[in-house]
């Protein structure tokens, strides 16, 4: 175990600091976490719509969820959580930002290195020829159905449950785990494997482990520091401090 103080003079010396991010991140921007009460939509879980069968089955139904999770994060602004970690960047040698989100929120805030382990949600791809469009700067096409100009059906740019992350994000992941010196988990539910897999992997290998979550998660007892706090105020205190040390 390690006292927030002894994190700071840890974070003052770091070398090298990973962090992986989940939903609860941008839950502070207002964007629905995937577990929490309001997870849901209408009557589905992420669970029945981010998978190929729901797609192949219902297209439409799956398309009309990731327009309106677009409206949302395309309305929403990065917090000080993001802004906060895009500012911890800055003052520590080597700085890797492994998220599971798929809003582009770190990268809206100024983090500079960032895996996304699970795609981006404004990124078209087509089915057929694997042609990609980047839908972030646009007005979300009116169709039901999107197509590619070689009239494939697109899809969105994410990686759905059954599907194999993409492997040059995985591999910068787990190079950044091997090498860290401190790892943070902040605002995932731990449950999403292999991502959820990457905090223990830190731990094996020598790094200290924070976790920061206003809740319990299956990895909360194996943290050298698990702080049951939100992102936002607690990543703004943590960078103070480390400023703080920095300066003196
Ligand atoms: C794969 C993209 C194999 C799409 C997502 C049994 C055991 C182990 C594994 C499995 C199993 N059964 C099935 C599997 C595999 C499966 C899996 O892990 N399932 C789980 C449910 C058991 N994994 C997969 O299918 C992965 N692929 O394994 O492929 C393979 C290999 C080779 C070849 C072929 C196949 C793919 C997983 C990726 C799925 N895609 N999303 C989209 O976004 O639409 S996952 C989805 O969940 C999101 O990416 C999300 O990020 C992710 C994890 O959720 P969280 O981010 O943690 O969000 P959650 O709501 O759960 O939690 C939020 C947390 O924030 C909470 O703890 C809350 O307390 C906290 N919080 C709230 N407010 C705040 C806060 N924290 C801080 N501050 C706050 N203010
Ligand atoms: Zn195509």
């Amino acid at each position: 175990m390690i006292t927030l103080d002894q994190l700071i003079s840890l974070l003052a010396k770091a070398r090298y600091v990973a962090v992986l991010t989940g939903s609860g991140i941008s839950a502070e921007s207002g964007i629905p976490t995937f577990r929490g009460a309001d997870g849901l939509w209408k009557q589905y879980r992420a669970e029945d719509l981010a998978t190929p069968e729901a797609f192949r089955r219902d297209p439409t139904l799956v398309w009309e969820w990731y327009r309106f999770r677009r409206d949302i994060i395309r309305k929403a602004e990065p917090n000080p959580g993001h802004d906060a970690l895009a500012e911890m960047e800055r003052l520590v040698p080597n700085f890797v930002l492994i998220t599971q989100n798929v809003d582009g929120l770190h990268q809206r805030s100024g983090s500079k290195t960032v895996i996304e382990l699970h795609g981006n949600i404004f990124i078209d791809r087509c089915v057929e020829c694997g042609r990609e469009v980047d839908r972030s700067g646009q007005p979300e096409p009116e169709t039901a159905l999107p197509r590619c100009e070689c009239g494939g059906l697109f899809r969105p740019g994410v990686v759905w449950f059954g599907e194999a992350l993409p492997a040059e994000a995985l591999n910068r992941a787990w190079d950044a785990v091997d090498q860290c010196d401190i790892f943070f988990s902040i605002g995932t539910s731990a449950l999403v494997y292999p991502a959820a897999g990457l905090p223990d992997m830190a731990r094996q290998r020598g790094a200290k482990v924070v976790e920061i979550n206003p809740e319990k998660t299956p990895i909360s007892s194996r943290m050298d520091l698990s702080i049951r706090e939100s992102a936002a105020h607690t990543l703004q205190e943590i960078v103070a401090k480390l400023k703080a040390v920095k300066a003196s």
